[in-house]
């Protein structure tokens, strides 16, 4: 069975949110269109408490975009987002959450961050997705959403070495590109691991 894994859609990602990806939420209707062909759909949700290790402001004298060491991971630092129960944390409100069948939460642990929908940075902890999944019965995923270069590059990662089949919807996804070029080396590196990278239009 095939399962869409939404990423991240939240409104502080996007561009209007406190770590703006530039048309971020031109996806939205890319993930709205896609919702009603999957038999189960999955959205991650980034879901930091206010003193998360990974935001700039904890770190007295740092600003976003410099690199950390945060509890012995490499770790940049990015502005205060998608804090537990706040609305930057919502996911953005076009978004057909009636057709979301599970939510998965991650960076809930201050001092380790989760880019990946799977695992922590440190990999120490696992959020319960791939053990969700296979009770489900799902082998195949369409992943897509925010941001290519972060958390869409290491959910898909983490997918293909467990094992999913696994296809990104290259039009379903933007870049941070903290460096110009990020997001078409994460697509690059997607790819190498074994996903298929198609646009929305390609998909049946
Ligand atoms: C993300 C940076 C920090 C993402 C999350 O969703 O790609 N990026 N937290
Ligand atoms: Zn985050």
């Amino acid at each position: 069975m095939r399962a869409l894994l939404l990423v991240d859609l939240q409104n502080d990602f996007m561009p209007f949110g406190s770590l703006p990806v530039s048309d971020g939420d031109v996806v939205v209707e890319v993930a709205n269109a896609l919702i009603p062909r999957f038999p189960l759909v999955v959205a991650s949700q980034d879901w930091h408490p206010a003193d998360h290790g990974s935001f700039a402001s904890v770190h007295p004298g740092s600003v976003p975009g410099e690199v950390i060491d945060l509890a012995g991971v490499s770790q940049v630092l990015w502005p205060d987002h998608c804090v537990q129960n706040t609305p930057g944390a919502s996911f953005h409100s076009a978004l057909d959450i009636g057709g979301v069948d599970h939510v998965v939460r991650k960076g809930s642990d201050p001092e380790v961050d989760s880019y990946s929908a799977f695992f922590d940075n440190d990999r120490r902890r696992d959020t319960g997705l791939a053990a969700y999944l296979e009770q489900r019965g799902a082998e195949e995923l369409v992943i897509m959403g925010l941001a290519t270069d972060y958390c869409v590059r290491a959910t898909v990662l983490d997918a293909c070495g467990l094992g999913f089949g696994v296809t990104v919807i290259e039009d379903g996804c933007r870049a941070v590109d903290v460096a110009s070029g990020d997001g078409e080396r994460a697509f690059m590196e997607m790819r190498q691991a074994g996903a298929r990278v198609i646009p929305a239009a390609e998909f049946v």
